[in-house]
């Protein structure tokens, strides 16, 4: 993280970030950024509250909740220059806007695998939720042994004249999934390093929590049956 920072207050990026930008092109975009990341809290808090709903209902129905927590994150001004720079996109708000998917971030944390897809099902069906992208690392795992699954949607906020579509990502993970995935990221993902046996270790970990996970299911099912 700290390399991160060092890589994107250098001279020469920043010298080539703003190039040929003068103190008008400063004064508007930092305005311009403050504005949409205002937008996406609120598309956050949107996203949220249907999870909440969700939850509820569910509980309603079922005499138990599927979802265990909500974590929310805004990316930082600092992660979204370093990913359009990493990316080569032009840094400015309209291409911020445009080309990044996960400044908005929402992570339902699902007691067992098979309500992450029923609370899928409820989220995507919903008429204000337009599905842009998924990708489903539970069913295809990635090689590191990541599981998860990822929606891009898009959706509407209200604001005191108009509606502004706004895309939000939403990571659906299990408590075993977010386990793993917490310590993994904190360990070794984006440390650029390439340790074989510890490589084949995590992924023995990814495994493990997976098994974990089908055979919790299986018995609260059977205790379902009785
Ligand atoms: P952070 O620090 O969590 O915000 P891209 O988003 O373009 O970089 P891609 O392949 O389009 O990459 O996105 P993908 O595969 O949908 O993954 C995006 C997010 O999923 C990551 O965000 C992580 O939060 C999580 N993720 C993906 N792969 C792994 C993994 O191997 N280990 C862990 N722990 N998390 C993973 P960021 O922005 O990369 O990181």
């Amino acid at each position: 993280m700290t390399q991160k920072k060092e890589q994107i207050y250098d001279e020469k990026f920043l010298t080539d970030l703003f190039k040929n930008k003068n103190m008008e092109f400063f004064v508007e975009e930092s305005m311009a950024i403050r504005e949409l990341m205002t937008y996406y809290e609120c598309a956050i808090m949107e996203v949220e509250t249907k999870f909440n709903v969700l939850n509820k209902e569910f509980s309603l129905r079922h005499d138990r909740n599927p979802i265990e927590t909500i974590k929310s994150r805004l990316k930082s001004v600092e992660g979204i220059i370093e990913k359009t720079n990493r990316k080569g996109i032009p840094f400015s708000s309209q291409n911020v806007e445009k080309y990044l998917t996960d400044i908005a971030g929402v992570r339902v944390i699902c007691a067992f695998p098979k309500d992450i897809y029923a609370i899928r099902e409820s989220f995507l069906a919903q008429d204000d939720i337009f599905l842009i992208e998924e990708k489903d690392y539970i069913q295809n795992p990635k090689p590191n042994g990541y599981r998860s699954l990822h929606l891009i949607v898009e959706t509407p906020i209200f604001l005191h004249d108009s509606k502004k579509m706004m895309k939000v990502e939403v990571q659906f993970r299990t408590i075993a999934m977010d386990f793993w995935a917490s310590l993994e990221h904190r360990i070794y993902y984006k440390k650029g390093k390439n340790d074989r046996e510890l490589k084949s270790e995590l992924k023995d970990c990814a495994e493990i929590s997976a098994n974990l996970d089908l055979k919790m299911q299986g018995i609260r099912e059977r205790l379902d049956e009785d």
